[in-house]
């Protein structure tokens, strides 16, 4: 078959160089400066897709090692000793990111040390119908009202049984732990993800949220929250599982109910070995862009910030600072997790800062972080925490 004159082939082929050519020369970019590759071509593109879609594109590139794996090694000053892990820096990704833990060995070699799978819910459930994820790039904030979408506890074992143990040994796996929407019983809900993981977690997360309107119900929460925890203690002694149990707080809590949730993790049949210190906020008070002032879901990112990181410090004194304590809301930089750090916080977690700036916030946050802590005379992550509460 002669093709030879056919002009349209002529086109074709040009195309096919001038393609080439151009992702050749992505590819260099992408490979000589990936950080300015990021900030100036991926991240634009990802701001014509929808938040949602953008989440899972990023879910699967970093499953699928699309992203340059950070090589260096951390800083020695970073070495962080929490709930008796020894790990090499402080950086966990939060809950939400990979709720089903598709991404656990690519999120470890972007850097995190701390790698929170979740939340995950006994049976798969769909969440809320979308659109339920928002971007407010003013504000450097998303609003989120996923509903726990989950693909249920008998999924998400099977990928992480699947990950060599070999190849995680570098990091701490986390899973959070979520109720069904249907289900009327949230015990047996959280108890049934610590039977169902205890073999393949580090530590696990439940939550005690404020979904109903603050004040009056104090009282009624605190014995929930007492009930609550001493049944998942009770089923963790049975089953002898000795895996860390971390209890993840709304940012929403007024000062009697902080009280009542230290009250009640003081107690020997309803404590915990760590808080996750925050969960997003139902606030608006600080946005800028007032469209989303009434939209439903929780709030995260800047907003957050500062809150979150007083509420790390009311907790580290309300506990005497014997409650380890994993700071997360609003970190965007080596700043503002240092003052997380210093507020009490024995690890930080993001999430929020990953959506607008990429893999490489990972590398920064921990530059800045070490810079930070040498220059103030510290040695180690664990020497500055809580030294910053009064
Ligand atoms: C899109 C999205 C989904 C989230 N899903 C969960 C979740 O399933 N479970 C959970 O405990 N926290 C979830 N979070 C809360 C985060 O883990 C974190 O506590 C919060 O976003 C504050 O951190 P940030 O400001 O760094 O994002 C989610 C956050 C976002 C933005
Ligand atoms: C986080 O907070 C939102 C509201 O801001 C709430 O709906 C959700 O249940 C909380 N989730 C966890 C895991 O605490
Ligand atoms: C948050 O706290 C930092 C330092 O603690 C301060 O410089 C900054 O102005 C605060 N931001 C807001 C929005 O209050
Ligand atoms: C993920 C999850 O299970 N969230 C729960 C947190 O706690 C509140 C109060 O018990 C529940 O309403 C949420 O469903």
């Amino acid at each position: 078959m002669s093709q030879k004159k056919d002009p349209l082939k002529k086109i074709r082929s040009l195309c096919y160089v001038t393609i080439g050519g151009a992702i050749a020369y992505q590819y260099i970019y992408y490979k000589k400066d990936f950080n300015s590759y990021y900030e100036n071509v991926l991240q634009p593109l990802s701001q014509y897709l929808s938040p949602e879609v953008a989440h899972r594109i990023g879910v699967a590139a970093i499953k699928h090692g699309l992203f340059p794996s950070d090589q260096n090694e951390d800083p020695k000053i970073l070495k962080t000793r929490l709930l008796d892990y020894d790990l090499s820096n402080p950086l966990g990704i939060a809950a939400g990111f990979d709720k089903h833990g598709d991404a656990v060995v690519g999120l470890m070699k972007l850097g995190f040390s701390i790698i929170e799978v979740g939340s995950v819910t006994p049976q798969p459930q769909p969440g809320n119908p979308k659109p339920r994820v928002f971007r407010l790039p003013e504000d450097g904030a998303v609003i989120n009202r996923y509903g726990f979408n989950s693909i249920g506890h008998d999924e998400v074992y099977k990928k992480l049984e699947g990950i060599e143990k070999a190849v995680m040994n570098r990091a701490l796996l986390g899973v959070n732990l979520g109720k069904n929407k249907l289900s009327d019983d949230a015990g047996k809900d959280y108890v049934s993800g610590i039977e169902k993981f205890s073999d393949v977690a580090d530590y696990f997360v439940v939550n005690v949220s404020s979904p109903n309107t603050p004040g009056l119900r104090s009282l009624q929460n605190k014995n929930e929250l007492e009930n609550l925890l001493t049944e998942i203690n009770r089923a963790r002694k049975r089953r002898n599982s000795n895996k860390p149990l971390l209890l993840k707080l709304a940012p929403d809590l007024n000062e009697d109910e902080l009280k009542d949730v230290v009250n009640v993790i003081g107690k020997q049949h309803s404590k915990v070995d760590g808080l996750i210190i925050s969960n997003t906020t139902v606030e608006r008070q600080s946005l800028k862009n007032k469209e989303f002032v009434n939209e439903p879901g929780g709030l995260s990112g800047k907003p957050l910030t500062n809150r979150s990181t007083e509420m790390i410090r009311d907790v580290y004194r309300l506990t005497k600072g014997k409650v380890p304590i994993i700071g997360v809301g609003g970190v965007f930089t080596g700043r503002d997790a240092y003052e997380k750090i210093l507020a009490g916080a024995g690890a930080v977690q993001v999430y929020t800062a990953l959506i607008y700036h990429g893999p490489p916030v990972v590398r920064r946050i921990k530059d800045e972080l070490a810079e930070l802590l040498e220059r103030d005379g510290y040695t180690s992550v664990n020497d500055a925490v809580g030294k910053g509460v009064k």
